[in-house]
């Protein structure tokens, strides 16, 4: 299916938890115009402490520059995972333009921030340690998560459950883990005179009305599969692609 812009977030390449596979699948079924890339996209982060790079997220590497040389507008948004990229800001590398932020005029005509959004994040801002030591709990919770949902296919037991989602959403409640991401990010938003925005990092993809205006989080690929779709009209929609429809890993 074809659309006006895809916005994706936090695919983490470079780790053993990216769902390249999933994603590859969405990016067979869906065509744009635009292709906006939310920020995390290599995660250079985990990728100091040991690279996994499959062959599958090569062809999802490929398959971006390729939409890019074939007239596809592809911008990156660098994320706090791969936030060597923001000494690029401003160049662009293929056919691929690399900015801090970007002001997304919808069909609509609405305008929505589009930036990756860590800096609202007070526990990555001021306690990097933390988000640190988060992300290596996280990335070991994906593994076992794995061998989980492995355990459960071999079962034959139907449905999709995520013990890194679960147990996120779970640490998030109790910590109320980025404190008040969402209403900072739309503060932000409010004083710059925009209709919304369109951001990553926290893994948690919404589309939500805050006070007028509108909140849209692309979510993630290596927990929840998920991205944001414009059609032609201005509509954004939240696709999840990875409870719906699980593909042989
Ligand atoms: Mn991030």
């Amino acid at each position: 299916m074809k659309f006006r812009a895809i916005f994706i977030s936090d695919i983490h390449l470079g780790t053993r938890g990216c769902q390249s596979l999933r994603l590859l699948d969405f990016l067979r079924e869906h065509e744009a115009d635009q292709l906006f890339l939310v920020g995390d996209i290599i995660d250079f982060w985990a990728m100091s402490r040991g690279i996994h790079w499959s062959p599958a997220q090569n062809t999802v590497v490929q398959k971006v520059l390729r939409r890019a040389r074939h007239g596809a507008a592809v911008t990156l948004i660098p994320g706090n995972h791969d936030e060597a990229l923001r000494e690029h800001v401003g160049t662009s590398f293929g056919a691929i333009q690399i900015v801090e932020e970007h002001i997304h005029v919808a069909a609509d005509g609405r305008r929505y921030l589009v930036l990756h959004g860590d800096e609202f994040d007070q526990v990555t801002r001021h306690h990097r340690w933390v988000a640190v030591l988060g992300d290596i709990a996280y990335n070991l919770l994906v593994r076992v998560n794995a061998w989980l949902s492995w355990l459960r296919r071999t079962l034959r037991i139907s449905g999709y459950w995520s013990l890194a989602g679960y147990a996120k959403r779970r640490v998030k409640r109790a910590l109320s883990f980025i404190y008040d991401f969402e209403d900072s990010v739309i503060r932000a938003v409010r004083s710059r005179g925009l209709d919304g925005v369109i951001c990553g990092h926290i893994h948690s993809a919404a589309i939500r009305e805050v006070g007028g205006l509108t909140y849209i989080n692309c979510g993630d690929w290596v927990d929840s599969c998920t991205a944001i779709v414009e059609h032609f009209d201005g509509r954004m929609e939240l696709v999840e692609w990875g409870a719906a429809q699980p593909t042989a890993v």
